[in-house]
């Protein structure tokens, strides 16, 4: 059955991979599944057919068949439920990788994304200078946490997994911040999450999009 995902027909990072249809692809590539790609202007995902397939106006969203699903956690969970490669066998091991999808999701993702918020839509705010410290704080402590918990493993729990795949697109965002570097053994799981091969497809893929020649007029 084709699967059909949506991306931005120009992301605001011109390619770097950080909108979120690249975990999806990554997803994709892990467990060998081709992919078809449907590009939506920001325009077009606010309109009433992509809002049927995303109440929220966003992308990715993911369609198979008569299932159509949006949320980058259920998406990946639905493709490391679906085929092997993402989510291990025993049964114990899995409900562990799914407990770090929504480690990554819930617990780590906010701090970098309200501190990608503040820089993005707060510098022009009279408080901006004080708040930015305490968001960047807040991030730092997380990230202190999982260094802990990672310590010198390769991945969080044993083998590659959904878990990691989410934790490392996660951490992607704070690459260009620096923050990363403070945590050295983090900044080499980053690295390793970007040196598989299944991440490079994904990343070239929507690079290739973002940077291809449109036609003019
Ligand atoms: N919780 C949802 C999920 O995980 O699927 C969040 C989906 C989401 O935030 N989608 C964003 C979107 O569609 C794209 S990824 N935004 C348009 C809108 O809301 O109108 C977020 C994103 C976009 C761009 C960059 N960038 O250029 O650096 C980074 C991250």
């Amino acid at each position: 059955m084709t699967i059909t995902i949506t991306a931005f027909e120009q992301s605001p990072d011109g390619g770097q991979g950080l909108a979120r249809d690249t975990r999806v692809r990554w997803a994709l590539e892990e467990v060998g599944q081709p992919y078809e790609v449907r590009l939506v202007s920001f325009r077009a995902m606010k309109e009433p057919a992509h809002l049927t397939l995303h109440p929220f106006g966003q992308i990715p969203t993911y369609e198979e068949g008569d299932l159509a699903l949006f949320e980058t956690g259920s998406i990946v969970f639905h493709i490391g439920e679906r085929h092997a490669g993402l989510l291990p066998d025993d049964a114990n091991a899995r409900a562990r990788a799914i407990t770090w999808m929504f480690a990554a999701l819930n617990t780590v993702e906010p701090t970098i994304l309200e501190l990608a918020t503040a820089r993005l839509l707060e510098g022009d705010k009279p408080w901006y200078e004080e708040r930015l410290p305490l968001v960047e704080d807040r991030v730092r402590s997380r990230l202190n946490q999982l260094s802990a918990r990672l310590g010198g493993a390769d991945w969080l729990d044993g083998a590659f997994s959904a878990g990691d795949l989410m934790m490392v697109s996660v951490l992607l965002r704070l690459k260009s911040s620096g923050i990363l570097n403070e945590f050295p053994n983090l900044a080499g799981y980053v690295v390793r999450g970007e040196a598989r091969a299944a991440y490079k497809r994904a990343f070239a893929a929507q690079l290739a999009i973002n940077t291809a020649k449109r036609p003019t007029g």
